[in-house]
């Protein structure tokens, strides 16, 4: 039977690329900031895998190292207020809504000043007065959840956005179809962001879907897509911005696909022997935040300016990791009202 050929072109992607863009001082000071986050992330994550290898961090671990980028630009297209929902590689995520890099280190080594009163780890990081509402570990099972609040939202008329971040994995899972169908049908404000890190655990992509476009996906539903491939912080916040933009003044979704990479395994125990050295090696060479570094220095800023910035960054890394050392335990008397022992046994 003949395919019908898709989509009206409001749907298409944005190509990727375009003219060069000028640089001016507010993207100087704008990109300074989105760097120094990115780094937080990297250095909080590179002593979080210290602190796993230590043993001061049970149950999994999945880092974020390498897709910085997607995380740090797209939420700086949101308001403050806006909401953030996302699957269990949050870290970054939770520290670019706003989260203090100490609550999420405590929360990994399951202390009790973590953000979820270490009772959640890793993959359940949540800060409400941020907009953070998770860090979910079923792959999907996050995404109705997010169009919920959307929905919320919508109801309520309070001018909020949500991001929903998840892998390319779940785009072959129900929970994705139920969630942009309904975002769809009512017209949710909210923007669906896939981060293509071109591995499911260790399946490739196209070992999973028939297609190799991800945003393809929005056409079954009639939203908008996009479509990019990240290198750089800024454009990613242009990009996402355009699609939160949408949302709050049309209340519309959009479906945006983003090209990214993981440096490390899926979680701390895959060696990753599903790819090459070379693969690596040559995804290393585009690290937005190498890149980010580059560009500063070549729109002004020298070394020593440089460096007080990642000096601030280190002194915040090492404050964070204290506060987790130094943090006690989750008291036993807690069991009792989080268990079936407590009051959901009745
Ligand atoms: C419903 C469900 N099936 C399987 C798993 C086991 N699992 C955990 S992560 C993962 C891979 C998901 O890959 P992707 O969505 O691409 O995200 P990434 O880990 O690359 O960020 C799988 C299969 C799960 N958590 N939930």
């Amino acid at each position: 039977m003949p395919v019908e050929s898709p989509a009206p072109s409001s749907h298409e992607p944005h190509t990727q690329g375009g003219p060069p863009q000028t640089r001016t001082s507010a993207d100087l000071e704008r990109l300074g900031h989105l760097y120094s986050q990115m780094l937080l992330i990297r250095r909080v994550e590179e002593e979080s895998a210290r602190g796993y290898a230590e043993g001061k961090i049970g149950g999994f671990l999945h880092l974020y190292i390498g897709q910085e980028a997607v995380a740090v630009g797209a939420l700086a297209a949101l308001k403050p207020d806006d909401y953030v929902v996302t699957t269990y590689r949050d870290h970054g995520i939770a520290i670019a809504k706003g989260m203090a890099p100490g609550a999420l280190m405590a929360e990994l080594w399951g202390r009790q000043t973590g953000c979820s009163r270490g009772l959640g780890g890793s993959m359940h990081m949540f800060d409400k007065a941020h907009g953070m509402l998770g860090g979910y570990g079923i792959v999907g099972g996050h995404i109705p959840l997010a169009s919920g609040v959307a929905f919320a939202s919508k109801y309520r008329g309070d001018g909020r956005v949500t991001l929903c971040f998840f892998g390319e994995g779940a785009v072959s899972i129900a929970g994705f179809h139920e969630g942009v169908s309904l975002a769809a049908l009512w017209k949710l404000p909210i923007v669906f962001i896939c981060e293509n890190n071109e591995y499911s655990m260790g399946t490739p992509l196209s070992r999973s879907m028939s297609v190799e476009d991800v945003s393809m996906k929005a056409l079954g539903y009639g939203i908008d897509r996009d479509r990019l491939f990240v290198t750089d912080v800024l454009e990613v916040e242009q990009r996402v911005g355009e699609a939160v933009k949408r949302a709050r003044e049309s209340s519309l979704p959009t479906l945006i696909e983003v090209r990214t990479y993981r440096f490390r395994g899926h979680s701390m125990s895959d060696p990753a022997k599903y790819r090459t050295q070379a693969e690596l090696d040559e995804h290393k060479t585009r690290d937005p935040v190498h890149r980010a570094r580059t560009t500063l220095a070549t729109m002004g800023l020298n070394e020593a300016q440089l460096k007080l910035l990642e000096d601030g960054v280190e002194h915040e890394v090492a404050e964070a990791v204290l506060f987790a050392d130094d943090s006690p335990d989750p008291d036993p008397s807690i069991l009792a009202a989080t268990t079936y022992e407590g009051p959901f046994a009745s």
